[in-house]
């Protein structure tokens, strides 16, 4: 089916900056809308999200340029193209832009093209949305693996001034048997810890990504906090409900050291992988993202060689969903999971390519969100598409946040018997 027309606006994420928005309709009549989201915790190798940099407009924020870019350089070369070819929209864009970190046109206006191409063509082929991704990905359409949320119902670092150095406490729920439950879970200790801190004289505002950000004396009391709260509601910490961190050490790493402001001291690589050592000796913590700094990538490979039989060892800003940087690490064994975010690379191919890497050296891969959203809730159709079985989608209210939550409650439903939960430790 071919593409009629594609019309860029711009909108506002959830923290109220401008983001790219675009409105693909098809000659059949079939129209889809897609929205990129925006980090604010960016890894300096991620491709570039373009902003128009003038002070007149949004503090210099606004993505007039980048919307332009769409309605004046890239539509006219993608209307008339067939939508079910996204290898070949995607290389087009790629071509058309030139450049290795996508500077020229910006990550933000391919994006959002190459989003709204996959869904345009699920829909014109009455597909939902996650068989057609799982058709991309040459995934069987038989079964579909749901994937576990890490919830983040601690949020500190850039997403939540005032609050711990680290940015994400996560809740992983690995013994819920279904999506359903893993929400109601993780909902549930979200307002069980919401209970503990007002109790104990802590505000219950949240950050960026829903989770709260109360002003604590160290970056382990939310391990203790969030232990107490798994308790409160009633589930087994360890066995139900594992923890999962993204530190996003990049932010707090300047000349080789981890400077642990709220603490009043500074760690190097050793000692920051000492201590991730003791956290996971006491407390149930599968997963670590972004330990060590994007380019610490012996600091990594420490990590993974002191604890990764025991813990997922992430990259985010470490790999920025770039399958360079991904073959990089499988050859310095720095990692053994990847943090996918399309908006770091720019395509859903390039993204579709990441992940098949990752998968290729028997890595996990977490289909992730970024702090600043929109409603769009495409990753949860993508994740299950994908199959990765892990999903990073925020804590459990704001709307954007929920979107994603709701739309994989949904997915299950549809699903019936055809979905299944995934396992941790996941390997496909
Ligand atoms: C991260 C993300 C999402 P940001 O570091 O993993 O939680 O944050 O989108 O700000 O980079
Ligand atoms: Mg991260």
């Amino acid at each position: 089916m071919t593409i009629k027309s594609i019309n860029a606006q711009e909108i506002l994420d959830s923290r109220g900056n401008p983001t790219v928005a675009v409105v693909l309709r098809l000659a059949d009549g079939t129209e889809v809308f897609s929205a990129v989201p925006s980090g604010a915790s960016t890894g300096i190798y991620e491709a570039l999200e373009l902003r128009d940099e003038d002070n007149g407009r949004y503090l210099g924020k606004g993505v007039l340029k980048a919307v332009a870019n769409i309605n004046d350089v890239i539509a006219p070369k993608l209307v008339g193209m067939d939508v079910t070819k996204q290898a070949e929209i995607d290389q087009m864009m790629l071509d058309l832009d030139g450049t290795k970190g996508k500077s020229k046109l910006g990550a933000n206006a391919i994006l959002a093209i190459s989003m709204a191409c996959v869904k345009a063509a699920a829909l014109s082929k009455k597909m939902p949305l996650y068989a057609y991704i799982a058709e991309l990905f040459g995934n069987s359409t038989e079964e579909f693996t749901m994937p576990i949320p890490m919830s983040n119902v601690l949020n500190g670092g850039k997403h939540a001034l005032g609050g711990a150095d680290m940015q994400e406490f996560m809740i992983f729920p690995v013994g819920a048997p279904s999506i359903v439950e893993a929400v109601r879970w993780n909902a549930e200790i979200f307002h069980n810890l919401g209970k503990l801190l007002k109790k104990r004289g802590f505000q219950q505002t949240v950050g960026d990504e829903g989770g709260y950000a109360p002003k604590l004396d160290s970056n382990e009391a939310p391990l203790d906090l969030i232990l107490e709260a798994i308790a409160a509601a009633g589930y087994k910490a360890g066995e139900q409900i594992c923890i999962a961190l993204d530190p996003a050490s990049s932010e707090f790493y300047a000349d080789g050291l981890y400077d642990l402001k709220m603490e009043g001291r500074k760690l190097n690589s050793q000692e920051m992988v000492e201590l991730y050592k003791v956290w996971t000796q006491k407390y149930p913590i599968v997963s670590i993202e972004d330990g060590l700094s994007q380019d610490d990538w012996d600091g990594f490979a420490m990590m993974e060689k002191e604890i990764g039989s025991k813990v997922q060892i992430m990259g985010d800003d470490l790999f920025v969903t770039n399958p360079e940087r991904i073959q990089t690490g499988i050859e310095k064994n720095a990692a053994n999971s990847v943090l996918i975010k399309l908006n770091q690379i720019g395509s859903v191919s390039e993204t579709i390519a990441a992940i098949k890497l990752a998968q290729s050296a028997g890595w996990t891969c977490i289909v992730s969100h970024r702090s600043g959203e929109t409603e769009d809730a495409f990753i949860a159709d993508f994740v299950v598409g994908a199959g990765t079985g892990q999903i990073k989608t925020g804590s459990m209210c704001r709307s954007e946040r929920v979107a994603k939550y709701n739309r994989l409650m949904m997915i299950e439903r549809e699903l019936g018997s055809k979905a299944k939960m995934a396992s941790f430790p996941y390997k496909r």
